[in-house]
C-alpha cells in the first residue's frame, strides 16, 4: 500500500515536550484545546476541495473570496514510534458546502491499526469503510467512545449546529495514508443535510458496489 509520507502538518513545529516522561494535558472539553504541550494544523475548504461532492458549490465559496475553516487538531509531541499512543484532539466548524456536512479528510492508516475516538462535545457521526468495501457508520457524542478496528478508513463529519469536537488515539506508529480512499473516489457513502435531519447518501462517484465511477 502506498503511503502518505508527505503529512506534513503531523510531527512539525512542535514546541513541545518529547514524551520520554511522564506528561499530562489539560483538555477543554468545549473547545478542544490541549494546553500547554500542543501545537496544531488547520484544514480550509481551499485544503481539501476536492473531498466535497459538490463541486459548484465548493468553487461558489471560494469565488466569494471566502475560505472557511473546515476544521483544525492539536496535538501533543508523541514520537511516531511503535509503542507510544499518539492522539489529537479536532474541532469540526458546524456548516455544510451544498447539503454535504463539513467533516475531516479521512484516511487509513499506513500500518493497520486500531484507534479510539471519544466525543467531547456536540454531534457527529463517523463513516468507517473497509479496505474490502464493508461500510459501518456511527454516532460520535460525549461519553459514546467509538472503536474503530485495524484496516477501516475513517472519516468524521459534524452533523450538528455547534463545533463538533473529539480526541482521537492511535499507535505512534501508524502513520496517515490519505491517498488509498481518494484513488477509491472518496467514501462511498457521504452525510447531507436532508429535510428530516442527516441523510447517508451513496457518493455520485462510486457505483452500488462501492466501485471508483
Ligand atoms: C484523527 C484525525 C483528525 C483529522 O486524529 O487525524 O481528526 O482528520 P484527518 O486526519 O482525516 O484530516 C485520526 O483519525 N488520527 O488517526
Ligand atoms: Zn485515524
Amino acid at each position: 500500500m502506498i503511503c502518505d509520507t508527505g503529512n506534513s502538518e503531523f510531527g512539525h513545529d512542535v514546541t513541545v515536550v518529547a514524551a520520554s516522561r511522564p506528561f499530562q494535558v489539560v483538555l477543554d472539553f468545549a473547545t478542544g484545546s490541549l494546553t500547554p504541550f500542543s501545537a496544531s494544523f488547520v484544514r480550509s475548504l481551499s485544503d481539501m476541495a476536492h473531498a466535497f461532492e459538490d463541486q459548484e458549490a465548493v468553487a461558489r465559496v471560494l469565488e466569494s473570496g471566502d475560505d472557511p475553516v473546515i476544521y483544525r487538531s492539536n496535538y501533543p509531541d508523541i514520537p511516531d514510534e511503535a509503542g507510544h499512543l499518539a492522539f489529537l484532539t479536532t474541532i469540526i466548524s458546524p456548516g455544510t458546502v451544498g447539503s454535504e456536512f463539513y467533516m475531516t479528510k479521512g484516511h487509513h492508516h499506513c500500518r493497520d491499526s486500531a484507534e479510539l475516538y471519544m466525543g467531547l462535545s456536540g454531534q457527529g457521526i463517523m463513516i468507517m469503510e473497509s479496505h474490502g468495501g464493508d461500510f459501518s457508520q456511527q454516532e460520535l457524542v460525549p461519553s459514546a467512545p467509538v472503536y474503530v478496528p485495524p484496516g477501516w478508513a475513517h472519516r468524521t463529519v459534524n452533523t450538528g449546529s455547534a463545533p463538533l469536537t473529539f480526541l482521537a488515539a492511535f499507535f505512534g506508529d501508524a502513520g496517515h495514508d490519505y491517498s488509498s480512499m481518494e484513488r477509491k473516489g472518496g467514501f462511498s457513502m457521504r452525510v447531507h443535510r436532508g429535510e428530516d435531519g442527516p441523510q447517508l447518501r451513496r457518493s455520485a462517484t462510486r457505483d452500488e458496489a462501492g466501485a471508483p465511477l
